[in-house]
């Protein structure tokens, strides 16, 4: 089985807006908003609903800027995560049920709080360069084996 799910990152440079994910897969790192699709729901109306659910702020144009497929040596399903960008929002961002907001320099993005693999992807986001790729993730959560491409366009 395999898990279809959305990650938005805002970015106004020279800051992104992170969220600290407060339950579930992930809890106690910070990430961008976002979660599984629903049945008939496509991946930008997914990464919309996510981000005001869990930050309360809409996102203008947001757009996709990489694809990663994770494996786990657990029972977790496989996951296909699909990675937005916007640049503009309405509304102010506030903490929900899920997730805590807050503003980093992209500077001082706090990788170690932050699941192993997003060192690799984020930067890539960060410059406007689409990507691929498929990581292999051992019990621990660490980084077995990796690839991961730019690609001319998703
Ligand atoms: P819920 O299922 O709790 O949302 N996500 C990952 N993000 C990163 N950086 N790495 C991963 O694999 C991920 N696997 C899932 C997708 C889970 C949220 O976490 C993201 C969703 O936004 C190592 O609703």
């Amino acid at each position: 089985m395999t898990k279809i799910e959305t990650v938005s990152i805002i970015y106004q440079h020279p800051k992104i807006l992170l969220g600290m994910k407060k339950v579930r897969f992930g809890k106690g790192l910070y990430n961008g908003f976002g979660g599984s699709v629903e049945k008939d729901e496509g991946l930008i109306n997914c990464a919309i609903r996510e981000t005001k659910e869990e930050a309360g702020i809409i996102m203008i144009n947001p757009i996709e800027m990489g694809e990663i497929l994770f494996h786990f040596q657990s029972t977790e399903p496989n996951h296909e995560v699909h990675f937005f960008k916007s640049n503009h929002y309405i509304g102010k961002p506030k903490k929900s049920n899920e997730m805590k907001p807050k503003w980093f320099n992209i500077n001082k993005i706090p990788y170690k709080q932050m699941w192993i693999d997003d060192k690799y992807w984020l930067p890539l986001l960060l410059e406007n360069k689409f990507f691929k790729g498929e990581f292999h993730l051992d019990l621990e959560r660490k980084i077995k084996a990796y690839e991961l491409n730019e690609v001319p366009i998703l």
